[in-house]
C-alpha cells in the first residue's frame, strides 16, 4: 500500500501550456495570470513530477530576439537543474499565430509550408537543447472547413514531404528523435487531417522512414470521436507504435475538455491503466489536460495532484485485479485455451484438411455464457473499494 504520492521514477509529465493554462475559451478571457516557465519547473518538482514539456512558444514568445532567446533558455535550464526535472518531449506551436489560419504543412500556399518547415526545424534544436528524445506533431489546423478547396490529396502528400523532411533533418543533426503524430478528430479545424489513431498508423506506413513515426494518442480525442481510447491505445502497442502518451478525460461528442485525468470516466481510466501496465509501456505519463476555468492557481495544483493521484491510485487497484482471486476465476473461465486446436491454426495443408473436417457442437457454444456480468460487477466493486 502506498500513499500515492508520485516520485520521479513514476514518469508523470505535465506540458507548460497544461498547467500553464490561464482559462481562456473562445467566449472568456482568461480567469488566472500567466505562470512563469521556471516557476512551473519548481512547482510541478514538488509536486513529484518528472518532467515537463513545451512548444517552442511556451517558452520562447515567438518575435523574440536571439538574445532574448538565449537568455530564456539559460534561465529555464538553470530551473531543470536546479529542481531535477526533465524535459522528455517537445513540439511546435504550428496553431496559435494567423499565418497557420488554414494549416501548417498542409496550407494551399506554399510559403507558409515553407515557414511551418523553418520554424520546426528551429523548435526541434530548442527541444535537442533541452534533452527531449520524443517531439510530437499536433496538427491542429491541418484540415479544412471548406473541401471545395480542392487540397484532400494534395494535402497529405505535401504533410508526407515535410515529414519525411524534418526525420532526415533530425537524422542529419544527430537529434535521434522519435516522432510521434497525435490525432484529433475536429477542433480548431471543421474536419481535422488524420483524424484518429487508426488513420496515423496507416499514414505512418506511407513515410520514408516508419520506423522513427509512432502516435501520440489522447484520451479526449478519441471520446470526442465516439471511439474508446483503450482500444486505439492497444493497436498502437500492437503495432509497437505508443511512442507517447496524452492522459486526459473528456465526455463524448464534445469540445475539446481536456479534463483532469479519470475525472469523467473512471472505468475508461482503469482500464487504459491497467493496459498501460500491462503492456510495459514505459515511456512518459504525459497529463495533457487544464485545470477548470473556474480555479486560481491553487485549483491548478490540487488539478495536477489529482491527475498523478487517480493514475497511482489506479495502478494499486489494476495490481488488486491481478491479485484477486474470484476475479481471476472468473477471468479463467472467460478464456478457454485448447492446445490442440491452437496447433491446428497454424496453416499446413494437413491442418486446414483437418479443421474443415472436423465437427464442432455450435450449439453447446452458442449456449455457453461467459460470466461477464459477474466479471464486470465484480470490477465495480474493486473501484468502489469495498472488495
Ligand atoms: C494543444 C492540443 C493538445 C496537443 C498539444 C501539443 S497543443 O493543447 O490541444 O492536444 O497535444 O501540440
Ligand atoms: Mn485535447
Ligand atoms: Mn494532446
Amino acid at each position: 500500500m502506498t500513499d500515492f504520492t508520485p516520485t520521479p521514477a513514476d514518469r508523470f509529465t505535465f506540458g507548460l501550456w497544461t498547467v500553464g493554462n490561464t482559462g481562456r475559451d473562445p467566449f472568456g478571457e482568461p480567469t488566472r495570470p500567466p505562470l512563469r516557465a521556471p516557476y512551473i519547473v519548481e512547482k510541478l518538482a514538488g509536486l513529484g513530477a518528472y518532467g515537463v514539456n513545451l512548444h517552442d512558444n511556451d517558452l520562447v514568445p515567438i518575435d523574440a530576439s536571439a538574445a532574448e532567446r538565449d537568455r530564456i533558455v539559460a534561465e529555464f535550464r538553470q530551473a531543470l537543474s536546479d529542481h531535477g526535472l526533465v524535459v522528455p518531449m517537445a513540439t511546435t506551436n504550428l496553431f496559435s499565430d494567423p499565418a497557420f489560419k488554414d494549416g501548417a504543412f498542409t496550407s494551399a500556399d506554399a510559403q507558409v509550408r515553407a515557414y511551418a518547415l523553418q520554424k520546426t526545424m528551429r523548435s526541434m534544436d530548442l527541444g535537442a537543447e533541452l534533452g527531449a528524445h520524443t517531439y510530437v506533431f499536433w496538427g491542429g489546423r491541418e484540415g479544412t472547413e471548406v473541401d471545395a478547396g480542392g487540397k484532400l490529396l494534395s494535402a497529405l502528400g505535401w504533410f508526407r514531404d515535410s515529414l519525411n523532411f524534418l526525420a532526415e533533418y533530425s537524422e542529419a543533426q544527430g537529434y535521434g528523435y522519435r516522432f510521434a503524430l497525435e490525432p484529433k478528430p475536429n477542433e480548431p479545424r471543421a474536419d481535422i487531417f488524420l483524424p484518429t489513431v487508426g488513420s496515423a498508423l496507416g499514414f505512418i506506413g506511407t513515410l520514408d522512414r516508419p520506423d522513427l513515426f509512432g502516435v501520440n494518442p489522447e484520451f479526449a480525442h478519441e471520446t470526442m470521436a465516439g471511439l474508446n481510447f483503450a482500444h486505439a491505445v492497444a493497436q498502437a502497442l500492437d503495432a509497437g507504435k505508443l511512442f507517447h502518451i496524452d492522459l486526459n478525460d473528456q465526455k463524448m461528442s464534445r469540445f475539446d475538455q481536456d479534463l483532469r485525468f479519470g475525472s469523467e470516466n473512471l472505468k475508461g481510466a482503469f482500464t487504459l491503466v491497467k493496459l498501460l501496465e500491462d503492456s510495459g509501456y514505459d515511456g512518459p505519463l504525459h497529463f495533457d489536460a487544464h485545470a477548470l476555468r473556474t480555479e486560481d492557481e491553487a485549483g491548478v495544483w490540487a488539478f495536477a495532484r489529482g491527475c498523478m493521484r487517480t493514475y497511482l491510485i489506479l495502478k494499486d487497484k489494476a495490481r488488486q485485479f491481478d491479485a484477486d482471486p474470484e476475479i481471476q476465476a472468473a477471468l479463467a473461465e472467460y478464456h478457454r485455451a485448447d492446445e490442440e486446436l491452437a496447433a491446428l491454426s497454424r496453416f499446413t495443408p494437413e491442418n486446414a484438411a483437418s479443421l474443415k473436417e472436423r465437427t464442432f457442437d455450435r450449439a453447446a457454444l452458442g449456449r455457453r455464457g461467459l460470466g461477464l456480468e459477474h466479471l464486470d460487477q465484480l470490477t465495480n466493486d474493486l473501484l468502489f473499494g469495498i472488495r
